[in-house]
């Protein structure tokens, strides 16, 4: 039979495992999972690699991207790949890579805004990281025609980046991470994601 429990479940992507379960050893910043993971440890790992086998994706499509950006991408990846409460915004995708994706989730202010701060002074091509890029070396480059501005001319806000970069993955929110109805990317101890999820779900958590 297949999962009906939507506050605990995994999307059928490229690398989640079916159910979530625990995971004594998750890697540095995807850790906080571990109690429930979508993800192996060995996704973990590579989520903290800059070439990873993942998505074979490169953060340095316009130079290297700096370690204080690149943490939010790291915890990004871990959000994506690990979270067992994304039931509410799982949607079919039409991708040939995944056969689910997540749409619209509520992403707290300050995860956002922290986000953006840190990377204003990096550098990019395209606004979508989904779509459009030069894959003919193996990995992705800018493509034909784009060029490399900074952050904050290819993004005109948080909002413009956290809904835009992964295709609407994100929805942007004023709501505050103590709010209970937004998700959080960055948590310590116990997920606090599974009572917004449930919050969504039922509309009384
Ligand atoms: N994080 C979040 N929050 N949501 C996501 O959906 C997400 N997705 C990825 C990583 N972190 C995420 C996966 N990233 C391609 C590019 C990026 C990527 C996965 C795959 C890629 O192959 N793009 C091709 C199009 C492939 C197709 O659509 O079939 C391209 O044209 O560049």
């Amino acid at each position: 039979v297949c999962s009906v429990d939507k506050l605990s479940m995994c999307m059928d992507g490229k690398h989640q495992i079916s159910e979530p379960r625990v995971e004594g050893e998750l890697y540095q910043q995807c850790s906080p999972w571990k109690e429930s993971a979508c993800c192996t440890a060995n996704t973990t790992e590579e989520a903290h690699q800059d070439q990873s086998y993942l998505y074979n994706f490169n953060w340095n499509h316009c130079g290297i991207m700096s370690d204080s950006c690149k943490k939010h991408f790291i915890q990004d990846t871990c959000f994506y790949e690990c979270s067992p409460h994304l039931g509410p915004w799982i949607q079919p995708a039409s991708e040939s890579w995944r056969k689910e994706r997540i749409l619209d989730v509520p992403l707290c202010v300050e995860d956002c805004n922290g986000w953006f701060d840190d990377c204003k002074n990096d550098y990019t091509c395209k606004d979508n990281w989904h779509k459009g890029w030069d894959w003919s070396t193996g990995t992705n480059r800018c493509p034909e025609g784009s060029q490399c501005r900074l952050w904050t001319e290819i993004f005109s806000s948080a909002q413009d980046m956290c809904e835009k970069i992964w295709s609407n993955s994100y929805k942007f929110t004023t709501l505050r991470r103590d709010s209970g109805r937004c998700m959080q990317m960055w948590f310590e101890g116990t997920n606090p994601n599974k009572k917004v999820a449930e919050y969504y779900l039922t509309g009384d958590a």
